[in-house]
Formats: structure tokens, C-alpha cells, sequence
């Protein structure tokens, strides 16, 4: 079977955003008052629960106030709005390996896709903060956040991109950072080539077809 398609997982693959996404959260919870935070060991563990609003939701029912619907929805927009100021501010770097890949895999007349649990604005700050560019002119498909109902290690995130791209898991290839999103896209049919991230790095990729500390050394061919 052919090669057609690359499909990227966002954060922690394209690059360490994770610390940012931390910032942003706790930066969001002392503007509303809430007496939360989340140091790098407690966020290192509620990485588990893919999603901010289910994170948020998860840790709210772990400290006795309730799932607070009442509030998540609006704290998930201010914090993805901080998320895209600190990505603004610059200092942001590919994860090696990326921007080559990417090159690469355009020229060799790939489709570039991404499949990833955060939002569409947030591939979009990412995008601008890497490639000074918007996302639309460096991947042809973008399958992120809340467009599926239930986020890694469900499938339905690739399931979504390999829809979009109009092709079987067989003719595609996914890259990820974490254990949940190697079950994601192997539960969808993919072959994955895994790199963990600084915030991955304990977990077990064992389901993935490769795995690499990162994407430097992997070649197309
Ligand atoms: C990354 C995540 C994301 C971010 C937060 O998972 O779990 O939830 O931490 O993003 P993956 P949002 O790399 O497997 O996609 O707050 O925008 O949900
Ligand atoms: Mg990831």
C-alpha cells in the first residue's frame, strides 16, 4: 500500500506546548478567583484525561465541587484565549524533526493532516507561532477538539481526519507524543511512529510501530 497521508497529533508532537497549556490554565483559574492551580506534578497526572474542559471537569469532581458545568465552559474559552496570547508572545519551538518532515512530506506530494484533542484556534496560534502561518496553508485537514464526541484514546479524532482526507488507515501514518493518542490512532487503523514529549515521557507507547525520542531520525523513505 501506498504512502498517501501524514497525520499529526498537535501537542507535544509539533511541539512542547504542554507548559504553555499549564500557564494558561492556572493564569485562567487566578483571574476567576478560584483558588486552583496545577503544579507540574499535579498537571503531569491530569494529562491523562485528554481535553481542558474534561481536565477541568475531572478536577473539579476530584476536589468535592462537583463537575461545575456551571462555569467550564466559559473558563475553557478565557483559557484558550490566554493559550493563544502566550503563543503570541513567541519563544515557541518545533519539536526536532518537524518543520523537515513537513517539508519533506509536502514535496513528496503528501496530504498533511492533523488530529488532535485541543481546539481549532489553538492549531491555529500554534501554527502562526511555528510557521508564521495559518494552519489552512500548512495542513490539508484539520480534525481537532470537540468535532468528535468523545477525545483520545477514542478513535473518533483520526477516524474524522482519515474521513476528511477521503482515504483508508492504510495509506496513512500518524505521529504522536502520548499513550493516548497512540491507542487512538492505532484503535483507528494506523500505523504510528511515536516520539514522547517532555510531559509523555513515563508513558507506554509499546502500541506504537516505532518509537523514537524523536522525530529527527525518522525518514520518509
Ligand atoms: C493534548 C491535550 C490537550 C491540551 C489542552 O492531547 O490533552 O487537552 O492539554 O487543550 P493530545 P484544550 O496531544 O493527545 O491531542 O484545553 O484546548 O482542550
Ligand atoms: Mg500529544
Amino acid at each position: 500500500m501506498t504512502l498517501k497521508a501524514l497525520i499529526f497529533d498537535v501537542d507535544g508532537t509539533l511541539a512542547e506546548t504542554e507548559e504553555a497549556h499549564r500557564r494558561a490554565f492556572n493564569d485562567t483559574f487566578a483571574a476567576a478567583g478560584l483558588g486552583w492551580h496545577w503544579d507540574h506534578h499535579t498537571y503531569l497526572r491530569l494529562l491523562k484525561v485528554t481535553g481542558g474542559k474534561e481536565r477541568m471537569r475531572a478536577w473539579a469532581v476530584e476536589t468535592g465541587s462537583g463537575p461545575r458545568e456551571d462555569i467550564i465552559p466559559a473558563l475553557h474559552r478565557a483559557k484558550s484565549a490566554r493559550y493563544a496570547e502566550i503563543l503570541a508572545m513567541g519563544g515557541l519551538k518545533p519539536r526536532p524533526g518537524i518543520l523537515r518532515l513537513v517539508e519533506e512530506g509536502r514535496a513528496a506530494g503528501l496530504r498533511l493532516a492533523v488530529a488532535t484533542t485541543t481546539s481549532p484556534g489553538n492549531v491555529e496560534a500554534l501554527t502562526r507561532a511555528i510557521w508564521r502561518k495559518p494552519a489552512a496553508e500548512i495542513f490539508d485537514v484539520i480534525a481537532a477538539g470537540d468535532e468528535v464526541a468523545r477525545k483520545k484514546p477514542d478513535p473518533a479524532v483520526y477516524l474524522l481526519a482519515l474521513r476528511r482526507l477521503n482515504l483508508p488507515a492504510t495509506e496513512a501514518l500518524a505521529f504522536e507524543d502520548s499513550r493516548n493518542g497512540v491507542l487512538a490512532a492505532r484503535a483507528a487503523g494506523l500505523a504510528v511512529v511515536a516520539a514522547p514529549s517532555l510531559f509523555t515521557a513515563g508513558d507506554d507507547l509499546s502500541a506504537a510501530d516505532a518509537v523514537l525520542p524523536d522525530l529527527d531520525s525518522f525518514r520518509l523513505s
